[in-house]
């Protein structure tokens, strides 16, 4: 950071600051994890300086020998990872990728069967904000009242009775595996595409620890930060007969030049995901989620769906009585960092966001098992119960430090030595 301190002490400081604020608080956002040392490092090296456009071997500007082997690299490794007969290595996020998988092989105003954003979809599985619902007739299905699990049922009738070109699955926010087999039957009983989206699974799905959507999914997108523990950016897997339409919707139907820096951090986190430390890890975070919700439960707290099988927690707070937005910024407070979240119950009633989501993935990546995790169910809770008294606010910040000290970040995700 020297020379970032001399060009912008400003932003040197907010740099440093964020190191600090990482390492003394506790992060439980279900979205981040923390990366590898050399994570950052590819992602701020020289190849944040090509511009490359089109495909290895096949480029619109000169001086790409080892950026067409940085990208040769990452689809190489990502097929052989995930086990994908094909690969795109540009995409910039999860919605671009998602965008060009829609674009690959749908006309604008095709219908598009994709899960409701409050019972656990994305934004970018056609949510009325998002840019995916102005360009494709999205329908949503939901999770069933009783069980808060996908009721396959309801997604076959609506499939039949919609006849969508193309069914969607994959959440931001469900805690619970998918039948990825029953739903590529059913995307198949009426002739549509499938698309799963994998952007919070791909570090367990990488570490086999939890069913693979590869070999049932026409297409697969994931980013590669959330439990995948690597840089920015999205992927696209897909069936081979689907390449040629998804590099062109890719690039130059939805992106024009492509990150080289974030392609490098692609093909690293693919390595990485290889070695026995990243299993490691990936399975330290689903049992980790799993002794949080059964603190959480022990406790009295309704656990969307009973429990989880991933690293995902959603907690509907209605009868504690407390907002997720003041559970957020309560917790916030004492350094237990989380996002508050809709859930079912809010469908109806907009701005009303009643539950909170908390993921394992980066307390995990920190070292932390058992013990710790009782720990900061205990605490999160003493917050939440005393969420006007000062005095214990105070104290319970103070040992959110101490847990924190005892695990700190670096180092800690690398390869073995
Ligand atoms: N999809 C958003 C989330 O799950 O929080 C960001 O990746």
């Amino acid at each position: 950071m020297l020379n970032l301190i001399k060009d912008d002490p400003e932003l040197a400081e907010l740099v440093y600051n964020e190191e600090n604020r990482l390492e003394t608080t506790l992060n439980l956002i279900a979205a981040e994890n923390h990366s590898p040392q050399s994570i950052l490092e590819i992602m701020g090296s020289v190849f944040n300086t090509k511009t490359i456009e089109g495909y290895p071997g096949k480029r619109f500007h000169a001086g790409c020998i080892q950026a067409d082997m940085v990208e040769t690299l990452a689809i190489e490794r990502g097929k052989k990872l995930f086990k994908a007969e094909y690969i795109n290595v540009q995409p910039h996020s999860g919605t671009s990728a998602n965008l060009a998988v829609y674009f690959s092989v749908l006309k604008p105003g095709d219908r598009i069967l994709s899960m409701s954003l409050p019972h656990g979809g994305h934004l970018s599985h056609g949510h009325k904000a998002s840019i995916t619902s102005k360009c494709f007739d999205f329908s949503h299905y939901k999770v069933n009242p009783d069980t808060q699990m996908i009721d396959y049922d309801q997604v076959r009738q609506m499939a039949h009775c919609l006849t969508p070109k193309m069914i969607v699955a994959g959440a931001s926010s469900y805690p619970r595996l998918i039948d990825y087999e029953k739903m590529s039957q059913i995307a198949r009983e009426v002739s549509a595409f499938f698309l799963t989206d994998m952007a919070h699974l791909a570090g367990l799905v990488a570490a086999k620890l939890i069913p693979s959507p590869v070999p049932h999914s026409d297409f697969v997108t994931f980013t590669c930060y959330k439990t995948m523990m690597g840089g920015r950016g999205g992927v696209i897997l897909c069936k081979k007969a689907f390449g040629e339409k998804i590099d062109k919707a890719v690039f130059p139907g939805c992106q024009g030049t492509s990150a080289v820096n974030l392609m490098a951090a692609k093909a690293l986190i693919f390595n990485l995901a290889m070695e026995d430390k990243f299993v490691r890890i990936q399975k330290k975070t689903i049992q980790n989620a799993g002794i949080m919700a059964r603190a959480l439960m022990k406790k009295g707290y309704h656990i969307i769906s009973g429990g989880t099988d991933n690293h995902q927690v959603v907690i509907d707070l209605t009868a504690k009585g407390i907002s997720g937005k003041s559970a957020e910024e309560t917790l916030e407070s004492i350094g237990i960092i989380l996002n508050r979240n809709v859930v079912p119950r809010d469908e109806n009633i907009p701005g009303k966001v009643s539950g909170i989501r908390l993921g394992s993935s980066a307390v995990s990546a920190r070292g932390m098992g058992e013990p710790q995790m009782q720990k900061i169910i205990e605490l999160m809770d003493m917050a939440l119960m005393n969420q006007t008294k000062k005095v214990i606010l105070n104290q319970v910040k103070d040992m959110v430090l101490d847990l924190c000290r005892e695990f700190p970040i670096n180092g800690i995700v690398s390869k073995d030595k």
